[in-house]
């Protein structure tokens, strides 16, 4: 791989602050080469932000507006050629007069209701040039608006299903038990999916201490029980001296009804909780006992299913009794079919621990998925960019995605309602990476080659990139000033430039005004500002609201000086359930009874078979099989964000062969004849990938695991057909279906697979290389 720098050696220069989602450091070119150091104050930093070390000029990076050759030559229209052709360069003005056309053909033929403006992806930390916002403030300013997406990769079962049981996502993973409460409350910690620091050290807009680790070491010194219910024993750091409760993954909702059973058959359930504070115990309790369907949920019935020996579970249950007991649930747990049904199984065995509202007790969701969680609020609003009015009303769940387009007009669930999908022909993209974050990418190339164009503002040649017609290269943030932010962190963080821009970058919101120029709308969009005015007319809301409290208020020179702002936090005060049981009628739960909602007559209204009125055990359909019998666990990487700065020197020194490292246990390995540094090829129906096999007993057997985030490297065959992805992104392997009719969120964390030892010729890594653009066409 060629990292070569590509422009002279920078001068030495002085240490300057910035921020990512990973990390608040500062950095500085020391003899031609770019030094990141994390933020002093920051108690465990993250190896992270040494990604940005070779980023800035690596060869991989976007470096003038690129079209794709099919799109420049045959115009506009569906074509099955993406992401196989060619680029042709063109000049700013160029490129830009073209999109501006092309924007202005489908807004008079078709409406704002063809462009999909969704744009999902994390982008970078700087909240001015937050490329999301950006864009849908450009398609709502220029078009009137776009067809959106709503809730997340991260929590599309949860965001959907807690409003109906406990309150919204924020209260209940956000504004609740804290790290604080932790320390100094919590006796026991049952965390399904665990509590893996990799995970804990990220949040959008930046995170400036890292305190997990410490937490977790002083609440196990004072003897708080971590219990790690998880496919791999690594999802805890040995500073929380976790127990390790191996359970087949997807299993979950089998284990906690077991629980729960265990505690109603000894009678150690909180009876008077469940009546004063919840709905729907009896109804719950009948399925639980097995009156309808003469199966009780109990430890022999849940063993058979996750793997947890009877003895085992009824030990757990023993030792929840009488004590003050946390339930945590991973995102990843929901990020599966059926993937409510944990999430709400969870808060039913908080309920009948009587635990919820509690100091440290109860049910935090996604403590300990991102650094948001278990913190405290911020007391002053931080900046945002306003993204305008969008005139469309239609939507689509975030990983609805392929369904869309290859589905115009036809009917999908969701929440109660059933609508149709739009019918799209452009789709824009900024700061979100599709061929990163969707499944079964076999299926989202053709569904991409449904589009009339596709437009992507890019950093480097990403799979999305490369499936692009319209390509335009934008800074990374440490090309350009912007304030970081986040509400659960006190650090205001002034993000000084670090470097100029490489090749022909631009900021994103250059971009879109200069496109606004040509559509007429630049003074709605930029309301006659500059970047540098922006970033200091919404750091104004900042001011006047520490002014308002009577609070230090240094103005934006001040700031900027200084690089940094702490900001006031709000008390801990345990949020909406610790207010709820306190006072249950004076303060109820924001659900239909104002109770947590054990069984839920709205939903029993639907009338979904994939989620019923009340949480229960529903089998997966894609379970390994004889063909294909291992759990494939499709997680977050541990060394980069996502797909972010894959390329970056952290992420690319952790691969091996240049291949992403897949974990499997040495049974399963010894089975294939697989040994520790072998290339495998992992397999199903829908596709197959390479990775270089690591052999551990920190897995469970049966099991492999593959991060995500490796760049979408396809290889075709001799018929011109994707053969594999040669570098190791799991998602062309895993199934594109929603969570169940009522979220339609991504199951993208578990698949079936089969692995076996690949002694082919190894294919070049080619997902680092920028396509050569072959003709320039100035205009
Ligand atoms: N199988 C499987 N799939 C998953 C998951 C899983 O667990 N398993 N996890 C899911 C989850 S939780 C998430 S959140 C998603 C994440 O999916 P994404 O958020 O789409 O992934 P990122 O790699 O963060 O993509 C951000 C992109 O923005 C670009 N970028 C950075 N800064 C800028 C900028 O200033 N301007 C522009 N225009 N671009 C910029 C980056 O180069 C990068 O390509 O993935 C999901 N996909
Ligand atoms: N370093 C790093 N940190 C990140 C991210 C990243 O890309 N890199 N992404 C961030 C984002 S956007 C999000 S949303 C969060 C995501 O947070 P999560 O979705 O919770 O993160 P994952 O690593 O995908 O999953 C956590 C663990 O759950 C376990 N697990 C998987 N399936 C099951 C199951 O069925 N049952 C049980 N009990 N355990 C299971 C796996 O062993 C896995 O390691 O992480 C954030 N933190
Ligand atoms: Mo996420």
């Amino acid at each position: 791989m060629n990292d070569s720098v590509s422009r002279p050696p920078r001068p030495d220069t002085d240490r300057k602050p910035h921020s990512a989602h990973w990390g608040v450091f500062s950095a500085a070119w020391k003899k031609g080469a770019l030094e990141v150091l994390p933020h002093p104050g920051d108690p465990d930093p993250n190896p992270l932000i040494q990604n940005f070390t070779n980023a800035l000029d690596h060869p991989v990076r976007v470096k003038a507006p690129m079209v794709r050759r099919g799109w420049l030559e045959r115009g506009p229209g569906p074509d099955a050629a993406r992401g196989r052709d060619g680029y042709v360069q063109v000049s700013w003005e160029h490129a830009l007069d073209l999109l501006a056309a092309e924007l202005k053909r489908v807004k008079d033929l078709h409406g704002p209701l063809a462009v999909f403006g969704g744009s999902y992806g994390w982008s970078s930390a700087g909240r001015f040039h937050h490329a999301q916002s950006q864009v849908h403030r450009f398609l709502n300013t220029a078009l009137g608006g776009y067809v959106r997406s709503v809730n997340s990769y991260s929590a599309g079962a949860s965001a959907v299903i807690l409003p109906h049981i406990l309150g919204s996502m924020d209260d209940v993973a956000r504004r609740n038990v804290t790290w604080e409460q932790i320390v100094g409350h919590t006796d026991v910690v049952l965390a399904f999916g665990g509590m893996a620091l990799k995970n804990s050290r990220v949040a959008s807009g930046g995170i400036s201490r890292h305190i997990e680790r410490e937490s977790m070491r002083q609440a196990a010194a004072r003897g708080c029980r971590f219990i790690n219910i998880s496919p791999l024993s690594s999802d805890f750091p040995t500073d929380a001296q976790a127990e390790w409760i191996p359970a087949v993954p997807g299993t979950d909702v089998a284990l906690m009804l077991a629980l729960v059973h265990e505690l109603v058959a000894h009678g150690w359930h909180d009876e008077v909780f469940l009546a004063q504070f919840c709905e729907g115990w009896e109804d719950f309790q009948h399925y639980l006992l097995g009156r309808q369907d003469g199966q009780a949920k109990n430890a022999a019935w849940a063993a058979a299913i996750c793997g947890v020996p009877a003895a085992k579970i009824a030990e757990l249950a023993r030792l929840l009794r009488g004590k003050r007991v946390l339930v945590t649930v991973a995102h990843s747990l929901q990020r599966a079919e059926h993937g409510e049904q944990p999430v709400w199984m969870a808060a039913v065995l908080a309920a009948a621990l009587g635990q919820l509202g509690l100091p440290g007790g109860g049910y935090a969701y996604a403590l300990g998925t991102l650094a948001h969680y278990g913190k405290r609020s911020n007391a002053v609003p931080v900046a945002s960019l306003p993204q305008g009015v969008n005139g469309v009303k239609a939507f689509i769940p975030v990983a609805r995605i392929s369904d869309m387009l290859l589905h115009p007009g036809e009917p999908f669930d969701y929440n109660g309602k059933r609508m149709p999908y739009p019918h799209v022909r452009l789709a824009y993209w900024a700061g979100g990476n599709p061929f990163h974050h969707h499944q079964d990418l076999k299926r989202l190339t053709r569904a991409f080659a449904t589009l009339d164009t596709f437009v992507v503002h890019e950093i480097g040649w990403t799979a999305t990139a490369r499936h692009a017609d319209i390509v335009l290269p934008c800074t990374m943030t440490l090309e350009r000033e912007d304030i970081g932010g986040a509400p659960t962190d006190p650090l205001l963080v002034a993000m000084h430039r670090i470097a100029a821009p490489n090749g022909q970058a631009r900021d994103d919101y250059d971009i879109f005004a200069d496109l606004s120029e040509r559509l007429g709308t630049r003074q709605a969009f930029t309301e006659g500002r500059t970047s540098g005015q922006w970033l200091r007319h919404l750091y104004e809301k900042t001011r006047v609201a520490l002014q308002e409290k009577g609070l230090d208020a240094p103005d934006f020179d001040q700031f900027w000086e200084k690089g940094e702002l702490t900001l006031p936090q709000q008390d801990d005060d345990g949020g909406i359930l610790r207010a709820f049981r306190a006072d249950p009628s004076g303060q109820p739960l924001p659900t239909p009874s104002g109770k947590v909602q054990i069984s839920s007559p709205v939903i029993a209204g639907f009338g979904y078979v994939d989620c019923p009125g009340h949480p229960a055990w529903l089998p997966p359909e894609d379970a390994p099989t004889p063909a294909f019998p291992l759990f494939l666990v499709a997680n977050q990487p541990a060394t980069r964000l996502h797909s972010q700065l894959d390329f970056g020197a952290h992420s690319a020194s952790r691969k091996r062969q240049d291949r992403e490292v897949c974990t499997l246990h040495p049974q399963d390995a010894a089975a294939r004849g697989i040994a520790d540094g072998d290339i495998v090829r992992l397999f199903n129906a829908r596709g197959a990938c390479l990775a270089s096999a690591a052999l551990s007993t920190t897995i469970m057997p049966g099991v492999v695991q593959l991060p995500t985030g490796a760049w979408y490297d396809p290889v075709e065959d001799a018929s011109g057909q994707v053969a594999l992805c040669g570098h190791g992104n799991p998602n062309i392997l895993t199934r594109d279906a929603g969570t169940s009719s009522l979220a339609q969120g991504c199951s993208g964390q578990l698949t079936s697979v089969q692995v076996e030892r690949f002694d082919d010729a190894l294919p070049p890594m080619r997902a680092f290389e920028a396509p050569a653009a072959e003709t320039v066409v100035s205009g």
